[in-house]
Order: C-alpha cells, then sequence, then structure tokens
C-alpha cells in the first residue's frame, strides 16, 4: 500500500530560538514517523521560511533540517517539494545533493492509483493581484542573479524583511481566510475537470478539507498554529494534526 504525508507552511526559520528548536522536535518526530512506514512525503511549498540557493553556500541555520531530509532519503523516502511563496529560489542542493524532486510550478502527478494537483496556491486569490506583480519581480532573472551576487549574510538579512512583510498579511480575520478557501475550492473544480481526483494546496493556512463525490480539496493548514497535515492511507484523503506537546496548538477550524 502507497502511503504519503503532505506538509506546507511550516515556515523553517533560519534563526532557531526556544520555539523555532520546539517546532522542529516536533517536526522531525512526523518525519520519523514517515520513515517508518516507509510513505511518500510531498511538501507542498514555504516549508522553509526563506530559502534561497548560493553555488557554494548553504543556511547554516537549516543545517539540521538537510540532515532529516538526507536521512529520509537514505532509508528510502521519496520527497517532492513544490515551491511556495517563501522558497521559489530551490535548486540543485535539493534535487542533486538530496535527491528531491523539485517542481517550481503546480504539478498535476500519478501517485498512489491516483490523479494529484498540487499547488502552494499564491496568487490564486481574486485580490491577490498586487502580490502576482511582486511575484513576477521576485521571480525574475536579472533580480535573483543580482541576489546571488550580495554576500549570504545581507541577503539573509534582507530577506528577514521580506519575510515579515508576506506575514504581516497573513495576519487576516477568519472571514478572509474562509473566503479564501471557497476560492480555492472553486479554482480546484476546474482542475477536478481536467482529471485529478485529488487537489492539494496550502497558503492560506487555515486547514480543510472538502470531499466533493469521489474527489477531495485539501488546504493543508500550517506548521505554525494548526500542526495540521494531509495523509493518504492508500484510499482516501485526510486531514490530520499532529498532537503537540511543547507548544500551543490551534484546533482544526
Ligand atoms: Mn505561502
Amino acid at each position: 500500500m502507497e502511503t504519503a504525508y503532505f506538509l506546507s507552511d511550516v515556515h523553517l526559520k533560519f534563526h532557531v530560538d526556544e520555539t523555532e528548536a520546539l517546532r522542529r522536535q516536533e517536526l522531525f518526530g512526523l518525519l520519523d514517523q514517515i520513515k517508518a512506514e516507509q510513505a511518500t512525503l510531498f511538501i507542498v511549498g514555504d516549508w522553509f521560511d526563506f530559502y534561497f540557493e548560493y553555488r557554494h553556500v548553504i543556511t547554516a541555520g537549516y543545517f539540521d533540517v538537510f540532515m532529516k531530509l538526507a536521512e529520509l532519503r537514505k532509508h528510502g523516502v521519496t520527497i517532492h517539494y513544490v515551491a511556495g511563496n517563501h522558497d521559489y529560489w530551490l535548486g540543485k542542493f535539493l534535487t542533486t545533493d538530496l535527491g528531491i524532486q523539485v517542481h517550481l510550478r503546480p504539478v498535476m502527478l500519478d501517485f498512489g492509483g491516483k490523479r494529484w494537483h498540487l499547488i502552494h496556491g499564491d496568487g490564486l486569490a481574486k485580490d491577490d493581484r498586487g502580490y502576482r506583480l511582486l511575484r513576477r519581480f521576485l521571480r525574475h532573472p536579472v533580480l535573483i542573479a543580482a541576489f546571488r551576487w550580495l554576500h549570504p549574510d545581507v541577503g539573509h538579512w534582507l530577506a528577514k524583511f521580506v519575510s515579515y512583510q508576506s506575514r504581516t498579511l497573513n495576519a487576516e480575520t477568519e472571514a478572509v481566510l474562509e473566503n479564501r478557501v471557497q476560492e480555492n475550492i472553486v479554482y480546484a473544480q476546474q482542475i477536478f475537470a481536467e482529471g485529478a481526483d485529488f487537489f492539494v494546496t496550502g497558503h492560506v493556512h487555515w486547514p480543510r478539507i472538502e470531499h466533493i463525490g469521489e474527489k477531495a480539496f485539501l488546504t493543508i493548514g500550517d506548521w505554525l498554529d494548526h500542526f495540521s497535515f494531509g495523509y493518504y492511507d492508500g484510499a482516501n484523503l485526510l486531514l490530520k494534526q499532529w498532537p503537540v506537546k511543547s507548544l500551543p496548538q490551534r484546533e482544526l477550524p
């Protein structure tokens, strides 16, 4: 039986304070479970709060995370990683050195006898026009090349501001989040019409599963408040929460 776990919006920070260390401890608990189960891991964006690949430098604050992913790979776990808006700049350290299957764009793939559409979901909302423009700028090859020439310490320092910006943008009311989820469900209907069985997304930080006949829509939630994840048991897609002991945990809405 092929099983899978879906995680998004973990927002791993490169400054590791006490909360961050505990968040990782909980996350590694789930990753150990994935390893023991020999399941597949699907990362659906914003795994890292900031990720940028230089040619010869990796981010020190993520060292234990890289080690953990390498450990999973060594034990035969397949890892797919769909880029998010905080970690779009994925590169060959992840693909070649860690053996992760990276998707810079939303992807349709077959797994466990089902057709999956995996999309982080940034820019999907109708009121996100300003962001879509910003995204075009942030993903421009000239800007990326220029950023690579900055000293990595300066680059990370700058990234803290961009990251903080996009977090304050996310401090929204439940009604707004609810509305986003509904918009995403409308979008998912098109993808279902194109043949997908399961639509998995993130970005909204508001966990929800909707079963639509045989098909299902899942927005994963986050690893900041909900500690939620998707689980495919070989036939059904489920929304679950990791029972967190060390930090406050919000119930599913
Ligand atoms: Mn996001």
